[in-house]
């Protein structure tokens, strides 16, 4: 794991492998080097909480274009004044599309390295997000498995997004395991059966079998983070080693969140 050079921003472990703690910043005023020092502990640590930043929606939009280029899911319909975020507002009380573990807009050629979201409205209790660290979902296969998934793809299809339509129709393959860019892991890069639809060179029942072990296998409960929110607070996780899911548990509380996303690269399982 490389070493990062701290300045005033302080950094604390939240579980044994997942998450991480960013202290003693303003985002909205970070320097170069201390944006250097995010990325390099998210692609650690998958998930970094930022507390009590309370950022309005253009120091949000600032701060993340800091990490490249924005993305916008393809099919999601722009519903705030802030066109390069999109507003997730509800009540805990029905299923919701974020309620099972995914990583983030899977479905594109190059999906996004990082997502931001900032807490407008937390509930008292309940609404908390699960992280699950995919670095370790990888390391705790088998050299069986890794030989089989290491030079395989699958097929990634959307699901969930509010107009599917406006999605680009062309086949998206990736592979099932990814090397990260900042940190030279391999994780797996895998998500729910819905949108994860085939194994290259395998049947369909194949496919089925392994997308389904494979995703059970991503959460286990040694590389979970779960956040309680507090309004104010901004977390940022790494799309490319990290499956998230929201608790929609807050039955007639309001929760109200801004997203942003990164642009990132194609997946590859190149060399480090
Ligand atoms: O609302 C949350 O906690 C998670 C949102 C989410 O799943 C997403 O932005 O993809």
């Amino acid at each position: 794991m490389a070493s990062v050079i701290l300045t005033a921003m302080q950094h604390r472990l939240l579980t044994g492998s997942t998450g991480v703690e960013i202290t003693d910043i303003q985002l909205a005023d970070a320097s170069d080097n201390e944006i250097e020092q995010i990325r390099q502990l998210v692609g650690d640590y998958c998930v970094a909480t930022f507390p009590g930043q309370n950022l309005h929606p253009t120091d949000q939009v600032a701060f993340a274009r800091r990490f490249g280029p924005l993305l916008w899911t393809p099919g999601e319909e722009e519903n705030t004044e802030f066109p390069d975020i999109l507003q997730f507002a509800n009540e805990g009380r029905e299923a919701h599309r974020t309620g099972v573990f995914h990583t983030d807009t899977c479905f594109i050629a190059e999906p996004p390295s990082f997502t931001m979201l900032s807490a407008v409205v937390a509930p008292e209790h309940g609404g908390d997000t699960l992280f699950s660290n995919q670095y370790l979902a990888y390391d705790a296969l088998s050299p069986a498995w890794r030989a089989l998934l290491d030079q395989r793809r699958v097929r990634h299809v959307p699901s969930g997004v509010a107009n599917p339509d406006e999605v680009p129709s062309d086949p998206v393959w990736h592979p099932a395991v990814r090397r990260h860019p900042v940190t030279g892991r391999l994780a797996l890069y895998t998500t729910l059966p819905d949108r994860n639809v085939e194994i290259e060179d395998m049947t369909d029942e194949e496919s089925s079998l392994i997308i389904s072990f494979l995703y059970e296998q991503a959460h286990a409960i040694d590389r979970i983070y779960r956040h309680r929110w507090s309004t104010g607070d901004l977390v940022m996780w790494d799309n490319r080693c990290t499956q998230h899911a929201a608790v929609h548990d807050h039955g007639d509380q309001t929760r109200i969140m801004n997203r942003v996303m990164v642009a990132g690269e194609a997946p590859t399982r190149g060399e480090p």
